[in-house]
């Protein structure tokens, strides 16, 4: 979608005859330094992020237009991908939240096995932040499982010696 867009724009540029080249390019260097930018200090600690940032930046000072325009649709589509991990991180630390409430309330000796359980869960998760998309998929895969207070052989607390990353 975006890419047609983009293509689009060009072709009216070029038929109106209302923007240069140069003014086209100084468009795609914009658009691109722009994400740069907006997201160089959040990808710090991120290696897939980070390497993104730095796709951009370089085509930003030497690649043509096309290549600007091209290097700005395909970071699009990484960070929306990123960005609905990162909101189903935290959507499901919340939930996490609302069960260690419970659990605590219960304050049963089941209750505290699976305290441990969701505990973990929610550090693993805590971590996966910095993950490149395709490990954030399986952080959030693997802490999405419920506690079978049967399967918790003793009562684990969260400084446990355990994580899935
Ligand atoms: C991500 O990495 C950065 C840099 O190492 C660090 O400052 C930040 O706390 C990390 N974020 C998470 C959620 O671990
Ligand atoms: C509990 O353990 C059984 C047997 O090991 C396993 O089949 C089951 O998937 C486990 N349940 C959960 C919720 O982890
Ligand atoms: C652009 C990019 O790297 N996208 C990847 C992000 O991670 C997902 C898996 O969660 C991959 O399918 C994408 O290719």
């Amino acid at each position: 979608m975006k890419i047609i867009a983009i293509f689009l724009m060009l072709n009216i540029g070029y038929i109106l005859g209302s923007e240069t080249l140069e003014e086209l390019n100084a468009v795609a260097t914009k658009q691109v330094k722009d994400m740069v930018d907006k997201y160089k200090h959040l990808s710090v600690g991120n290696t897939e992020f980070s390497q993104w940032i730095k796709k951009l930046d370089k085509a930003s000072k030497s690649s043509p237009m096309k290549e600007k325009f091209k290097v700005r649709a395909q970071f699009d589509i990484y960070n929306e991908r990123r960005q609905d991990l990162e909101d189903r991180i935290r959507n499901r630390i919340k939930t996490i939240d609302d069960l260690i409430n419970k659990l605590l309330v219960i304050n049963t000796k089941k209750s505290k096995k699976c305290l441990g359980f969701y505990r973990r869960q929610k550090k693993s998760l805590q971590k996966a932040y910095n993950f490149s998309n395709v490990t954030k998929r399986a952080n959030l895969l693997h802490n999405k499982k419920q506690c079978d207070p049967e399967n918790e052989s003793y009562e684990s607390s969260e400084y446990d010696e355990y994580s899935y990353y």
